[in-house]
């Protein structure tokens, strides 16, 4: 990691500039730059700019130095202060950097101010997040998710990026996709990104079909901020391999596999992209049919990473994230993931902030089978005793109660079968909606005296104590 420059606006004579250690290039240097105004939380942490080196590092881009600043705001015209501006211009010069990264999201007027005086490219948080996104995209629609949100970015700064940066080959911002685009006129550009909606709105259509033809089993999905240790989980659980790095954003196509929560409970799990904080707003919405998967999920597994920083901060941004693709009140279970990292007497205090949790290292399996526990007792809160009486022939029925039923005995009795289960009501509903004749089934919940329906009593059920 490289020295941290702390500068304040009141300074009227240059700190001594640090000249960085010529380290072997990476495919682009930069020097990060970040602003802290006053009520950032990330004024509060030992190190504010150790995310935005992550980031930069997963870009490939070798971090020459930094600088951080509080300020009551952002500067409206350079971000910075005028001292910094210019300190940084210097320290660009000096280690040899050819990217300046701002830890926030700058104005089109910021970047060419910036730009201007440093006589370097100038990046934002979202346009590194872009840039890993757009290294990552491997699918066709990732690829689109990716080349929208580019564009959509990219759209009110294209002066900026002609003006300036002509000449300018490759690099952050210019990666990916959106690298021919950005040669278009503003008309082009319009025009691409509603192709772009379009297409990407086909294939949501297609997910939502998909998934929910898998309305019949549980479906969990494994959500968290990116490097908490989903993928790490979903491989443990579900017994494959899934692409594990210590890189942000490693995972950015939703994967699902067949899960065996317990005996009994099965289900699917999704391996989803992770969420960081200032998710750029364009990304969440392009990345809506990615997220179907989380949408339509029974039950979320939050895994939380509680060896990092700030995990709270982490489970709030997460939070925030969900709100903004409308999910919400979904049951939870808090993973608190990497405890074989933690000190065992910090537990107690995450476990009493975030409710419904299970410590677990889903490295050394510590804990996991605890959380298979909490997973299956989730699914199954709601279960009672049933007994259910169809014809031999209801094939898709049988099939769906065995998808969700969490315990089932069966026997045959003339020409019907007797099925004695535990099972919520609104799965039993929606069983009954994917048979061939409703009126032909009959059931009774087991705990509660004579309930049955109405027209059982044509064909009663057997007593259920018999
Ligand atoms: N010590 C420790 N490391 C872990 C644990 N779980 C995951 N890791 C490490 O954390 C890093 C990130 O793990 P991933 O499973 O790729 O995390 P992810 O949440 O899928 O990340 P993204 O896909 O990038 O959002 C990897 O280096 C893992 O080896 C754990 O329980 N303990
Ligand atoms: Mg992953």
């Amino acid at each position: 990691m490289a020295d941290t420059h702390e500068t304040t606006p009141t300074s009227k004579t240059p700190d001594s500039v640090f000249v960085g250690e010529g380290v072997g290039k990476k495919s682009e240097s930069a020097v990060l730059l970040g602003v802290l105004p006053r009520g950032d939380i990330r004024r509060d942490l030992s190190d504010p700019l150790e995310e935005l080196e992550l980031l930069a590092s997963t870009a490939n881009i070798e971090v020459f130095d930094r600088v951080i600043q509080k300020l009551d705001r952002p500067n409206a015209a350079t971000y910075c202060g005028s001292g910094t501006v210019q300190k940084v211009a210097q320290l660009a010069r000096d280690t040899g950097a050819d990217t300046i990264i701002c830890d926030n999201d700058l104005s089109p007027a910021q970047l060419r101010n910036l730009e201007k005086t440093c006589e370097r490219k100038v990046v934002d948080r979202t346009d590194l997040i872009l840039d890993i996104f757009a290294r990552h995209a491997k699918t066709l629609q990732a690829r689109l998710q990716v080349e929208l949100a580019q564009l959509e970015y990219a759209r009110p700064r294209l002066r900026k990026m002609w003006s300036h940066l002509t000449g300018e080959q490759g690099g952050i911002g210019f990666r990916g996709p959106g690298e021919k685009q950005l040669e278009m006129d503003k008309r082009m550009l319009g025009k691409r990104i509603k192709d772009l909606k379009q297409k990407l709105a086909d294939i949501r259509k297609r997910k939502v079909r998909e998934v929910s033809t898998r309305s019949e089993i549980h479906t969990i999905a494994l959500i968290g901020y990116t490097n908490a240790g989903k993928s790490t989980l979903f491989s443990r659980l579900t017994d494959t391999d899934a692409y594990v790095a210590d890189k942000l954003f490693a995972t950015l196509d939703t994967k699902t596999r067949p899960f065996q929560v317990k005996t009994r409970i099965k289900g699917v799990l999704s391996d989803t992209v992770g969420f960081i904080d200032h998710l750029p707003h364009r990304l969440v919405e392009s990345f809506h049919a990615t997220l179907e998967e989380v949408l339509q999920a029974d039950l979320l597994v939050h895994v939380v990473d509680v060896s990092g920083d700030d995990p709270l901060r982490h489970v709030e941004s997460v939070d925030d994230v969900l709100k903004k693709i409308g999910c919400v009140d979904r049951p939870t279970i808090m993973a608190l993931n990497k405890v074989d990292q933690v000190d065992p007497a910090l537990l107690p205090f995450f476990v009493s902030r975030l409710p419904r949790s299970v410590p677990i290292s889903a490295k050394t399996g510590a804990g996991v089978e605890q959380l298979r526990e909490a997973i299956a007792d989730e699914l199954t809160k709601n279960d009672r005793p049933c007994r259910v009486s169809a014809p031999m022939h209801e094939g898709r029925f049988i099939a769906a109660l065995d998808a969700r039923a969490s315990a089932m005995s069966q026997r045959v009795k003339e020409d019907r079968l007797i099925l004695d289960m535990s099972i919520s009501n609104d799965f039993l509903s929606q069983a009954l909606r994917s048979s061939y004749n409703r009126d032909d089934i009959k059931y009774k919940w087991l705990d509660e005296d004579g309930a049955t329906e109405q027209r059982d009593e044509e064909q009663s059920l057997e007593d259920p104590g018999a």
